[in-house]
């Protein structure tokens, strides 16, 4: 049948299948029936018990002795009441009146999102997420929200985890119903690396808050209030939270920067105002904001701008709690933390730190510190199943000041790095990224710009170019295709546009592009897209999330449907079995569906017979059941 014929075709053998290739090989059609979901699971754990997990492979492996991590008990039968009741009963304005009503400093968890993103490679899954809902929703219903979705989770979701984003928002959704969720939004690009058409993103904020986003935070990579605008809007007319942000670079009191000065911030701060935003989001991606410029910077912007604020930053330079504990005496509204077994370091400061360090004065949070021990602790067993995505930054490290890195790139940038050979070139990595800072006239770095910084710096530490060789007009150089892409004014402008001169280098004197990137874009025909997309799964019916997935990330959508009508539903799995398999003898279970779960029990892998296939023998339920997979090793 279909699994077996692909299973046996030379170009999966190979590992070199997509879905296209399925597509595009009709014979491996020619079967009756449909394989079921426990079976297709099946297959994929003897894949992976077989061949092993590309991901993993030759990465630290968690203890042996881990077990499958217990989330917290809920207390209490009856759901407390917490902001996402307020949103719901008085709405988004009802939402920062209140914040700013409150004496107490308000708290988003960010776990689930930026935590794991910064620390983990964003590879966290859903059921990990999902276990630890209704302990949030009983436990905790004093958080302000819980970062749960957007940036980077989107695309590794489908990527690397074969799961669907959608669903994972829908099920913390429902476990945990009185919270907030919050997600983050790359305004005019989505939760992707490039403009999206105007009426994809309106389309992506409407789908977003109907399965499940509370608050947006949304941001533009070059603090381009013109280019957030549509997505507010689309957040403000979907009856959601709008938290229009600013991106925090540079260092206020050093006169050297004055382009990133107080005043600066102020004036965006007014205009992210004037454009409806609910609150201000102060969003410091890299950790930059330091302690003793971050009370003279909230206190400006709440007397100024007069929005409640809500800061993000990083550890990055082990300075966060620092600079939380001056915008909370500054009078800031909300800040954001990570539960102590996913924070600091690149992550945000630690939660239960800041709890403490407030407890007893007048901006107690009032949390409770037994439910957040209790939740970290089970943080840190999802924690050590990961072990294969931690990074190698064993402590906080100043050098962010010199290169600005944002908390998610610095230990990616890295890894690359390493791939590349150029480990122990670090250092002039960190150097050349700030001097291709300033070579694009100072920007502000979060993706997708600092991508753009990110792949230039490589290029010129790997191929040995300085930045004056870079600028000379008689060197020649091949720029990389972001950078190209960012000089003609795919991203949007910077504060004052970019330099004159590297723009002319770049684009070799061709005109770039100074409107509003999305200005000229024509619309994307929404339901043609739909019916290709269908024709291109076999007729299967395209909602509107599978839509939007499409839209935002076309080919690894597809690659991920492809892979999904081979393995099925692989986000039952316990974390530990969907990146190494089993062992034999060993017994899981797996909840398929509410209330129907398999007993899966793997007997022992047999041999590897002539056709290069491994039989492997499970027990699924009881039944014995032998599933072929080809042996790659
Ligand atoms: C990817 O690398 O494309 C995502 C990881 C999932 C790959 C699955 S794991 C089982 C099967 N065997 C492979 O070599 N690839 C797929
Ligand atoms: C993202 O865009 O994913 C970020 O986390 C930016 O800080
Ligand atoms: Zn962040």
């Amino acid at each position: 049948d279909f699994v077996i014929n692909l299973l046996k075709h030379p170009t999966f053998l190979s590992n070199q299948y997509t879905t296209k290739f399925i597509d595009e090989t009709p014979e491996l059609f020619n079967f009756k029936k449909r394989r079921d979901r426990g079976t297709k699971v099946l297959t994929y754990i003897a894949d992976i018990t077989v061949n092993g997990h590309p991901e993993v492979e030759g990465r630290p492996e968690p203890r042996v002795d881990l077990k499958n991590p217990k989330a917290p008990q809920p207390r209490g039968d009856e759901m407390p009441k917490g902001t996402r009741s307020l949103l719901d009963e008085k709405g988004p304005q009802a939402v920062a009146d209140w914040m700013a009503a409150q004496k107490q400093l308000l708290l988003t968890d960010t776990t689930m999102r930026d935590g794991h993103q910064s620390l983990l490679a964003t590879r966290m899954r859903s059921i990990d997420m999902i276990k630890a809902a209704p302990a949030y929703a009983h436990n905790l219903p004093g958080l302000f929200s819980v970062e749960c979705w957007g940036g980077a989770t989107f695309d590794v979701a489908y990527r690397f985890l074969q799961e669907c984003p959608w669903q994972r928002l829908r099920d913390i959704r429902e476990k945990m119903p009185n919270i907030m969720t919050q997600m983050l939004l790359r305004g005019a690009n989505g939760v992707g690396y490039t403009n999206y058409p105007d009426n994809v993103v309106k389309a992506f904020v409407e789908r977003a808050a109907l399965s499940g986003v509370d608050v947006f935070r949304v941001f533009d990579s070059l603090n381009w209030v013109e280019n957030m605008r549509l997505a507010m809007d689309a957040v403000i007319e979907s009856g959601k939270v709008c938290e229009g942000s600013i991106c925090y670079t540079g260092d206020i009191l050093d006169p050297d920067r004055a382009k990133y000065s107080l005043n600066y911030y102020v004036a965006m701060g007014k205009e992210l105002k004037a454009a409806g935003a609910h609150i201000l989001g102060l969003k410091d991606m890299a950790g930059l904001l330091k302690p003793s410029a971050a009370g003279p910077l909230v206190k400006a912007l709440k007397e100024e701008v007069g929005l409640p604020i809500h800061f993000h930053t990083h550890d990055t330079s082990g300075a966060g709690i620092g600079s939380i504990l001056a915008a909370a005496q500054a009078g800031v509204d909300a800040v954001d933390v990570a539960m102590d077994a996913l924070s600091g370091n690149t992550s945000q400061p630690t939660l239960g730190s800041v709890v403490e360090a407030l407890r007893f004065t007048d901006r107690d949070t009032k949390l409770d510190m037994a439910a957040i021990r209790e939740m970290s602790t089970y943080w840190e067993q999802v924690r050590m199943q990961y072990a294969a995505f931690e990074s190698a930054m064993q402590s906080p490290a100043s050098e962010v000041y010199l290169h600005e890195m944002p908390g998610g790139q610095f230990t990616n940038l890295r890894a690359q790095a390493r791939s590349l050979g150029l480990e122990e070139k670090w250092p002039e990595i960190a150097k050349t990224y700030a001097d291709v800072n300033q070579m694009f006239g100072d920007i502000t770095k979060v993706t997708p710009s600092s991508k753009v910084v990110g792949d230039m710096a490589l290029m010129m530490v790997s191929q040995g170019l300085t930045r004056a060789q870079v600028e000379d007009p008689k060197t020649d150089v091949s720029f990389p295709d972001s950078v190209i892409d960012m000089m003609k004014g795919n991203l949007g402008q910077p504060p004052g546009g970019f330099p004159e001169k590297i723009v002319k280098k770049v684009l070799k004197g061709e005109k770039p592009n100074t409107d509003r990137p999305g200005k000229g874009v024509p619309p994307a025909d929404l339901e043609k897209t739909r019916a290709e997309v269908s024709k291109e799964m076999e007729g299967k019916e395209v909602d509107d999330e599978d839509l939007m997935g499409y839209m935002m990330y076309p080919k690894v959508f597809l690659d991920y449907m492809g892979r999904h009508r081979i393995y099925g539903p692989v986000r039952v799995l316990p974390t530990r079995t969907f990146f190494y398999g089993m062992e034999p003898g060993e017994e899981i279970t797996a909840e398929i569906d509410p209330g129907k779960t398999l007993e899966i029990r793997l007997i022992t892998i047999g041999e590897t017979h002539e056709d290069g296939e491994a039989r492997v023998f499970f027990e699924l339920n009881g039944q014995p059941r032998t599933v072929r997979v080809p042996n790659r090793k």
